[in-house]
């Protein structure tokens, strides 16, 4: 293949390819909008890319090969979601998510493409690959969500099998955490949680997806940003798209994703929408943001990319130029 350096798996810490933004955090610089720059220069976009959140090597390489071979991003971020979702070890997606308080894993998902069609469900139990479930509502349905017992005789419907998604690691996990049944969430699960994904195909059309099992020992019922449009994950294929993880609450008390596009669509670049975005967050009055994390990605249509988090250790893969790096996100919290 072309590709001779496809995928070099390189883990890069500090700012790496994500340039350093002078963005003042929290103050109304975002309202601006006189700087155009993010959306005046055509020359050279960077395509493909796909960018997905924490260290999603092999999610990224497969959403690469798609669209190497000429896929669509809609395809790329799919199959690279749907990786995560098999992956039992992964205990924040998909099979081995860790379940609610109730021991459920319930799953939520979402996905957006290139003419801004919406598909999500919420909630779903005893089916895996729920990113293409949200796919099929947003292809098959004249709906955007399906939710619960709904969305998963919907999915039976598709096709897709029922299987028991809490394996035995998430059970003991799950039991052992009832034992003083403490909710408190958890900033990083081992550099390993929600997958949010971007992608630019080699037509210059955006698309994302997002897929998790939420929150750890949520409530019964709880949903968080991930399978919410505008909270979790937002895709405008004329700006670019932006997506989250992290404490969901908090991401859709202040609309996240759609905040950072729009911003993008003001002029600003990825890197600095991503901190104004973490900036509304940490800057409310009275906000302790000590013991929970936000972390964002984002990328405009000439495929600049940012990254930013409340705390350390958010990382993020990037697929571009043909190789696939891991990298360490910059962070608000360097106190
Ligand atoms: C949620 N944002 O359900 C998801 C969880 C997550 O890192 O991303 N954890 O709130």
């Amino acid at each position: 293949m072309k590709r001779r350096n496809f995928i070099k798996k390189t883990s890069v810490t500090g700012l790496g390819l994500v340039a350093v933004s002078s963005a003042f955090i929290g103050c109304n610089s975002d309202t601006k909008t006189s700087d155009k720059k993010g959306l005046s220069s055509t020359l050279n976009p960077i395509r493909p890319l796909v960018i997905a959140t924490w260290k999603t090597d092999l999610a990224v390489e497969t959403a690469a090969k798609v669209l190497e071979k000429g896929g669509s991003a809609i395809d790329a971020v799919e199959q690279g979601c749907r990786i995560e979702e098999a992956n039992e070890e992964g205990q924040s997606v998909g099979k081995g998510g860790l379940p609610d308080r109730d021991g459920d894993v319930t799953l939520d998902a979402c996905i957006m493409d290139e003419k801004g069609n919406y598909g999500a469900v919420l909630g779903v139990k005893n089916i895996k690959h729920v990113i293409s479930v949200a796919r099929k509502v947003m292809e098959d349905t004249p709906h955007v969500m399906l939710v619960g017992d709904g969305a998963e005789k919907f999915a039976v419907l598709k096709g897709f099998e029922r299987e028991n998604l809490l394996t035995e690691a998430s059970k003991k996990a799950w039991e052992k955490w009832k034992e003083k049944s403490e909710y408190k969430p958890i900033i990083n699960i081992e550099n390993h949680d929600t997958i949010g994904m971007l992608a630019i195909d080699k037509n210059g059309h955006i698309s994302g997806a997002c897929t998790t099992s939420g929150l750890a020992y949520k409530m019964a019922g709880r949903v968080g940003d991930s399978p919410i449009i505008g909270g979790g994950l937002f895709v405008d294929n004329e700006i670019g798209g932006a997506s989250a993880t992290g404490l969901g609450e908090e991401v859709l008390k202040t609309v996240g994703s759609f905040l950072i596009v729009e911003l993008m669509r003001q002029g600003k670049t990825p890197q600095e929408a991503c901190e104004i975005a973490i900036g509304r967050i940490v800057n409310k009055p009275g906000k302790d943001f000590k013991n929970f994390q936000v972390g964002y990605i984002a990328v405009n249509k000439q495929g600049e990319t940012g990254a930013y988090s409340i705390h350390e250790w958010f990382s993020y893969n990037i697929y571009k130029d043909e190789e696939n790096k891991n990298i360490k996100s910059d962070y608000f919290n360097k106190a």
